[in-house]
């Protein structure tokens, strides 16, 4: 944090010098884009600026507790109007954050602000505060807001907590860090919705979404020679248990949570017919290369990839055709 400390302190003059704003969730958003998002929002509203926050996909029903999120527009034509800076959270570039195709028809001159943690971000913005030692961008967010003598309210809290939260998968991953810790005390300081967010980001799931993960735990395998346990949903296996796609979602952190014998793991999932996703953690090992090479991308130790194919059940174990 220290070595942004003047970043922090130059995007504070920036923002507090314009005034209207768009603030940018990436697609699929998850709990930390929404939580920078909706803090952010939150304390330039406060600062009496125009602010219109935009995510491409309406965020899951959970996350309706979040202060904002009700004011969330997924309406691209908000592109069509001026705007003297967009701010992209929580995305390594433009085509991550899902609006690339927008971004020309905005007035020449409106300025691009880029706030992420991804290592590897593009430095796509006009101006760019990215630090990639921070656990999430909400953290990022949190430390703005600090080191420019802002005091947090609950609805601040409250976001940036679900940020930190969700990049760390309540602590237990090793985006993990001190500081991480004694922000989201500083939140529970400030009044925080804890049991919200709990219920919000793990407290969640139905039993037919279990009842896929029991598929998937059951069908786990240790790989010797990578030290990684691997598993795989296929599209019959969803439809049996009644869900889609989406309910693989949080399968990875929570078998990352618990899986004490292995360095790295895996899911497979059949995300569409001719899609499947993969999904990587590891304590040690740089999955975000391996990832990398099928087109993914992430973090070192937790990352992902689509690819086109589909898996397919073999007498020791499964192929890719
Ligand atoms: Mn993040």
């Amino acid at each position: 944090m220290t070595a942004n400390f003047q970043k922090h302190v130059k995007l504070f003059d920036l923002l507090t010098g314009l005034d209207r704003l768009l603030l940018v969730c990436h697609q699929r958003p998850d709990g930390d884009t929404l939580g920078a998002g909706t803090a952010l929002f939150h304390w330039l509203k406060n600062k009496g600026k125009k602010v219109t926050l935009f995510c491409l996909d309406l965020p899951k029903p959970a996350f309706a507790f979040l202060d904002h999120v009700s004011e969330l527009t997924n309406d691209p034509k908000i592109f069509d109007n001026n705007f003297d800076a967009l701010v992209i959270l929580d995305s390594g570039n433009p085509i991550y954050a899902g609006i690339q195709k927008f971004m020309d028809r905005l007035p020449p001159g409106t300025r691009v602000i880029n706030i992420d943690h991804h290592k590897g971000n593009a430095l796509y913005g006009d101006f760019n505060l990215v630090d990639d030692t921070a656990s999430s961008t909400s953290e990022i967010i949190a430390d703005f807001l600090k080191v420019n003598g802002q005091k947090l309210d609950a609805a601040l809290a409250t976001s940036l907590m679900v940020g930190i939260m969700n990049d760390t998968s309540y602590f237990t991953n090793a985006a993990t860090e001190a500081h991480s810790v004694e922000l989201t005390a500083e939140f529970l300081a400030a009044g925080a919705r804890s049991s919200e967010v709990a219920k919000a980001m793990f407290k969640n799931k139905d039993a037919q979404t279990l009842n896929l993960w029991g598929t998937a735990l059951a069908r786990l395998q240790h790989n010797e020679k990578y030290n990684m346990a691997v598993t795989y949903l296929k599209q019959e296996d969803m439809t049996k248990a009644g869900t889609d796609a989406g309910a693989v979602e949080g399968l990875i952190n929570f078998l990352n949570a618990i899986c004490g014998g292995a360095e790295t793991i895996l899911v497979l999932s059949q995300a569409d017919e001719n899609l499947i996703k993969g999904s990587f953690r590891s304590v040690r090992t740089d999955v975000m290369r391996v990832a990398k090479l099928v087109g993914g991308g992430g973090h070192r130790l937790a990352s992902g990839f689509n690819m086109p194919g589909k898996i397919v059940e073999t007498e020791t174990g499964i192929k890719i055709i």
